[in-house]
């Protein structure tokens, strides 16, 4: 059974849209405790391993453990924001890809890397491996509870993997183009799922609501599009997220404990296309926050109580035109979420404060493929 845990209802996820923002994940609401710290992981293109890095004052410190085997000949893709084992601790799936030797057909494996407090070392494997040339596992995503037995699972390109209760991973019948975890809408301490499904019979944006007895509910009959989630943005302990149609336009959708009466509360950006990231909490004041980027730039729209009426502080000084943004947990332990910046073939750490991002970095590196991994909850 996974009920979340009050870290998990503060983990917000994130939303890459586009342009501007990496795919990512994270949330953290100002507390004095450590458990919003996150681990990093390096993936590396240049040697095929990964680096764990621990947190420090100032951001990841010195690599602590590398893993060499499982890369690929193409390097790693890696997911986090899914808790695969269903024992409450999101767990870290490794995407690797192998090219094929004939053809132009390439062999994918998904690994499966469970996390818990113990140390490194004793983490467990699953994987599976494609060899579908038609479609590999491009993209990997978490989905929730998907078949309702209390496990979270997976969606890679369009394929949903159900993990059973033995622990294998196993493709289902059903496909989900994109889904992802949104956080606690409806309130009632289990987390919600939502899922573009395409199958004729029954197309469309869906949410799966967790519990004891899941249901599903179909938010619109439009396929094509997607969601992501965006944290609690006004505060009222009820989890938002944004939907995208077909056209890539975004909207803002508040949580709240009718599940037929969810709305749109509005279009973000107004300008139109953009990548929307969901940080966490940057500015300390217990509402979560957003990174919008457009033709304009980047910005940090500041959570309110109402939403319509917030505060935007832009974040140009921290990063030009081409910057991505990922969210970093609470990378120095001081309870504001922070934000990775990444230009060129430099990595930055931003981190929060009451003023929003500071424009210093604090923490600095030359590696591209930083991904943030939320330590275990208590
Ligand atoms: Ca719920
Ligand atoms: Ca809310
Ligand atoms: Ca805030
Ligand atoms: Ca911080």
């Amino acid at each position: 059974m996974v009920r979340l845990t009050h870290r998990e209802i503060l983990a917000s996820l994130a939303l890459f849209l586009g342009a501007g923002c990496s795919e990512t994940h994270a949330g953290a609401r100002p507390t004095a405790a450590r458990d919003s710290c996150v681990t990093y992981w390096a993936p590396s293109s240049i040697d095929d391993s990964l680096s764990i890095y621990e947190n420090g004052a100032r951001g990841p410190e010195s690599p602590v453990e590398l893993l060499r085997s499982g890369g690929g000949d193409r390097g790693w893709v890696v997911h986090t924001r899914t808790d695969v084992t269903g024992d409450g601790v999101r767990d870290l799936v490794v995407r690797s890809w192998y090219p094929g030797s004939a053809a132009i057909c390439e062999s994918i494996s998904i690994t499966v890397f469970e996390v818990s407090a113990a140390p490194v070392s004793a983490w467990q494997r699953e994987s599976v491996t494609s060899n579908d040339c038609a479609g590999p596992y491009a993209s990997l995503s978490g989905l929730g509870d998907w078949n309702a037995d209390h496990i979270d699972d997976l969606v890679a390109q369009g394929f949903v993997f159900v993990r059973g209760a033995s622990g294998e991973l196993a493709e289902d019948t059903q496909r989900c183009q994109r889904g992802g975890l949104l956080g606690d809408v409806d309130g009632d301490g289990w987390r919600d799922t939502g899922c573009d499904v395409s199958d004729a019979a029954s197309r469309g944006l869906w949410i799966v609501w967790g519990g004891e007895q899941p249901e599903r509910t179909m938010l619109s009959d439009a396929s094509g599009g997607g969601f992501g989630a965006a944290g609690d943005v006004n505060g009222d302990g009820f989890d938002d997220f944004i939907t995208y149609d077909q056209s890539g336009t975004k909207r803002l959708v508040l949580g709240g404990p009718d599940r037929e009466g969810l709305y749109a509360d509005e279009t973000l950006p107004a300008s139109g296309a953009a990548g929307i990231l969901a940080p966490g909490d940057v500015d300390g004041d217990g509402f979560d926050d957003l990174v919008v980027t457009d033709s304009a730039g980047a910005a940090l729209h500041h959570g309110a109580r109402d939403f319509r009426a917030r505060k935007v502080t832009s974040l140009a000084r921290i990063a030009e035109n081409g910057a991505s943004f990922t969210a970093a947990g609470d990378a120095n332990c001081d309870g504001f979420a922070d934000l990775l910046v990444r230009q060129g073939k430099t990595t930055e750490l931003h981190v929060g404060s009451p003023a929003g991002v500071r424009t210093e970095p604090t923490w600095r590196t030359d590696l591209t493929g930083l991904v943030p991994v939320f330590a275990p909850a208590p």
